[in-house]
């Protein structure tokens, strides 16, 4: 896939330009909602812009979905790819100045769970990092150092971590993932959860295991993750460093297929130990 590797590189030099909005650009709220409901900040909508400019011309692609767009908007007729984007997650948690990322995911074709070819994501936080895989490739982390994009240490997970993160209000989930939860904090797993799903997930990663969850809730049946731009990126990265991607229903995400741009999914990434433990938990072995 040489040319769905040329996004990665093209993706570091936007998450420069998307790291300039996000240190100098206003964290005020515009009058406005997205797609999902989510109020729109001047900087989400500076961001999914951004990102539009630096794709919408590019011959491969045919259509880019965005997070901060209701509608498809198609590009070019004779392009091979669809780019599926969260210009930048994590704006709840902006104002507050913690990390916060974008996501990238390339579907050749009609964008499922079979037909993602490449992902990607970028990290701001005290540095700036890209980790991008291909189908089938391990990842492949940068670190921006002194000007330049440096090859770091390689994401290799091993067969069991320590951490413990999981979304929702604790108020809303449902029984089996309270018991499941506590269920890994009395085997000693830390809590490691910053409300960021970019810096949460990485930090599984880099560590080597453990576990992300964004389960079904009482008030969101569905979480609140989105498959497109959310979900299926990072079970591509997870799978492709070793570890595991599923929905509550113990099936892998990557066999997911998707009924709407905006369609969101129950999900779990982890290393193979706490996967194999949440299905027990949830009756799904
Ligand atoms: P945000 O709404 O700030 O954009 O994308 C959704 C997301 O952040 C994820 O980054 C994060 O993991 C999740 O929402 C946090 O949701 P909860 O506050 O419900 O845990």
């Amino acid at each position: 896939m040489d040319r769905s590797s040329r996004y990665g590189d093209i993706n570091q030099e936007v998450a420069l330009e998307i790291h300039a909005l996000i240190i100098n650009e206003d964290t005020g709220y515009v009058d406005k909602t997205n797609a999902t409901g989510d109020q729109q900040l001047k900087l989400d909508v500076a961001c999914d812009l951004l990102i539009e400019k630096a794709f919408r011309d590019n011959s491969d692609i045919y259509a880019l979905i965005s997070e901060e767009k209701e509608d498809v908007m198609r590009c070019n007729s004779e392009g091979r790819y669809t780019l599926c984007y969260d210009p930048l997650d994590g704006s709840s948690i902006v104002d507050v100045n913690l990390a916060v990322g974008a996501i990238f995911a390339i579907y050749e074709g009609e964008p499922s769970g079979d037909t993602i070819v490449g992902a990607s994501y970028v990290v701001f936080g005290p540095r700036i990092e890209v980790v991008t895989t291909i189908r089938d490739e391990a990842p492949t982390r940068y670190r921006y150092i002194d000007g330049d994009y440096q090859v770091f240490h390689p994401i290799v997970m091993g067969n069991k971590g320590h951490i413990n993160a999981s979304g929702g209000s604790q108020k809303h989930w449902q029984d089996k993932h309270i018991t499941f939860i506590h269920v890994l904090f009395s085997e000693g797993y830390r809590l490691r959860y910053s409300g960021g799903m970019v810096p949460d997930l990485h930090q599984v990663l880099v560590k080597g295991g453990g576990l992300f969850s964004y389960p079904s809730t009482t008030d969101s049946p569905n979480g609140k993750l989105r498959v497109l731009f959310e979900v299926l990126p990072f079970a591509l990265i997870f799978e492709a460093a070793g570890g595991e991607a599923i929905d509550e229903k113990g099936r892998p995400l990557l066999e997911l297929t998707v009924t709407h741009p905006h369609a969101r999914t129950p999900c779990f990434f982890g290393s193979h130990y706490e996967i194999k433990r949440l299905k027990e938990a949830y009756g799904v072995v």
